[in-house]
């Protein structure tokens, strides 16, 4: 049996919503963050090392990383659901949309929130980072602009790990200028998946992360 390790609000609920979407059989824990912090708590550092959420354990194996997650479960338990594999004309741009969310977007995001809870200070750093987010914002309002999903051939893992993403954006204040992508966040929580997986994980709160957001 798959077991899912959840840290309320947080990236993690991503591996909630894609086991609801593939209809798959797992065992949840969840695990609270340090309301203080928002740390994870021992219960997490008890499973792997490094205590980050999501981490998934199936078959004697402690997995961590969203990304490779995904990939693990759509292949290894849903049978290449929701996954492209390497003969589906459009492999690439899935692999590309699924690492998105975490090698490009993610990181200025966490800067962008570290430097708000931090008080500032260090304009230069920050004037990178706002140049970067709003590039990767854009980079993907134009891709779906035109499309329902990130792929032309449909919905896909890709779109469960950039929609928490750009949840998050969200909460950062950092959706405003981008039209499609609030509607393509509004399409993804519309989904009865996605439901599901709230109904499930718990009810999802990133105003912790809005600091500094007017
Ligand atoms: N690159 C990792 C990042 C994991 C990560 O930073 N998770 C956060 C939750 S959003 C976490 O566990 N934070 C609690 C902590 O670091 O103590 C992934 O994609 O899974």
């Amino acid at each position: 049996m798959l077991t899912v390790h959840h840290l309320n609000n947080s990236r993690s609920q991503r591996i909630v919503w894609l086991c609801e979407e593939l209809g798959i059989e797992y065992r949840l824990v969840k695990h609270q963050r340090n309301p203080e912090t928002q740390r994870s708590p021992d219960s997490l550092g008890k499973v792997h090392p490094l205590g980050k959420a999501p981490t998934i354990e199936h078959k004697g194996q402690v997995i961590i990383e969203t990304d490779a997650i995904i990939e693990y479960i759509c292949n290894v338990c849903a049978g290449g659901r929701l996954s492209r594999g390497p003969a589906a004309p459009d492999y690439a741009q899935y692999l590309e949309w699924l690492a998105f969310s975490e090698g490009s977007l993610f990181p200025g995001l966490g800067v962008d929130l570290i430097y708000a809870w931090t008080g500032g200070g260090n304009a230069t750093l920050m004037g990178f980072y706002d140049v970067e987010i709003m590039k990767n914002h854009q980079y993907a309002e134009d891709r779906l602009q035109s499309r329902e999903y990130v792929l032309d051939s449909g919905f896909s893992a890709a779109d469960i790990n950039l929609g928490w993403t750009f949840e998050f954006s969200e909460c950062r204040g950092r959706l405003k200028t981008f039209p499609a992508l609030r509607a393509y966040l509004a399409r993804l929580r519309a989904r009865d998946g996605y439901k599901r997986a709230i109904e499930r994980g718990g009810p999802q709160d990133l105003s912790v992360f809005s600091a500094g957001v007017s």
